[in-house]
């Protein structure tokens, strides 16, 4: 089967040569709208709940989907962060709506996964997030950091791609990702604890390179910027009066260590595999979250449906109690 070619060598090279490539058009900006209009319509159900509660006056109709959040959380904050709390879904892990999955399925995002992967046999992690960074406040403001710090040890040397997707123009000013680039090559660097929200942090003196070096990774809405697992990476406040609204999706080789076809019955509370399992069988990269098919030419049946996505997310989430980082990092503080 021939699937088109997404991605240019030249593209390809620079993946694997940076640890990243921004790729500008991937999406028709009308690819994206669906979501868009997803993400309104949850924020307006919130909205709407608790005006019916009493708990907030101001509804905001007259703004959209870029500002609306961002006026409610400076008339209330703790109006704005249940707000946010229901699109980012439970843990920050991401809500289940069809038209999210719609994107992860997207089959110009695969075919661009796949040039880079070199293989049709790809797989998905449901280790995605929805990221409304608001303006002015420090929420969504990320530490350095490599995914691969949230990763299982074994899987340092896997490729993972995580991608990027701005739903608004991603610019410095709007707090775009920063990132250092040629720096994937080497080992994960030293992670902590306790950076703002819980979020692991490498420290300057323990990245791989100046972070001065990095560069801004500005992304018009409708491009992706693809990264790998190990490629050092934070994001900057953003200074400007709109929503910085993003997608992150993670895409492996289907040969990657993963979960599919597994129940996570052996995953303990603490989203840890229990020994005694892990001896038996491959662990996946991020175990208490579901992994799953989205493309396989060599058994297409095993291409999960958004039904069987939806069912087995939410086992793994009441198995695990939502998404945890899987590494045990020291603490910031006896660190210092
Ligand atoms: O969206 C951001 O600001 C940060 C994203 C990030 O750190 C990630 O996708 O791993």
């Amino acid at each position: 089967m021939n699937l088109p070619e997404k991605l240019s060598p030249e593209q390809v090279r620079q993946f694997n040569d940076e640890g990243f490539v921004i790729v500008p058009d991937v999406f028709d900006p009308a690819d994206l709208e669906p979501i868009r209009q997803a993400m309104e319509r949850m924020i307006d159900e919130k909205v709407q709940e608790l005006h019916a509660d009493g708990k907030l006056e101001n509804l905001h109709e007259e703004l959209d989907f870029d500002r609306r959040v961002a006026a409610i959380h400076r008339d209330s904050k703790e109006n704005g962060e249940a707000i946010l709390r229901a699109i980012e879904g439970r843990s920050g892990g991401g809500v289940n709506a069809p038209e999210i999955f719609d994107v992860i399925v997207h089959d110009k995002l695969i075919d661009a996964c796949a040039d880079i992967l070199g293989t049709q046999e790809v797989v998905a992690s449901s280790v995605y997030r929805v990221r409304p960074k608001l303006p002015n406040i420090g929420r969504g403001n990320v530490p350095w950091h490599q995914d691969s710090g949230y990763f299982q040890k074994h899987c340092d040397k896997s490729m993972i791609i995580t991608c990027w997707i701005p739903l608004v123009d991603a610019t410095v000013e709007n707090g775009c990702m920063q990132i250092l680039p040629k720096t994937h090559q080497g080992e994960v660097a030293l992670h902590h604890t306790g950076g703002n929200q819980g979020f692991f942090v490498i420290r300057d003196e323990d990245l791989p390179d100046d972070p001065r070096k990095s560069v801004a990774a500005e992304c018009p809405r409708g491009g992706v910027v693809f990264m790998t697992n190990r490629t050092p990476h934070c994001s900057t406040p953003n200074t400007s009066d709109h929503v910085r609204w993003s997608l992150d999706l993670r895409y492996q080789a289907i040969d990657a260590p993963n979960n599919i076809g597994l129940m996570p019955t052996k995953i303990t509370k603490r989203g840890r595999p229990d020994a005694a399992f892990s001896k038996k069988v491959q662990i996946a990269c991020y175990p208490p979250d579901a992994d799953f098919v989205v493309r396989s030419v060599t058994d297409p049946s095993s291409v999960t449906t958004y039904d069987e996505y939806v069912q087995r997310r939410q086992t793994y989430e009441q198995i695990t109690g939502g998404p945890v980082g899987t590494n045990r990092w020291p603490a910031l503080a006896t660190a210092e």
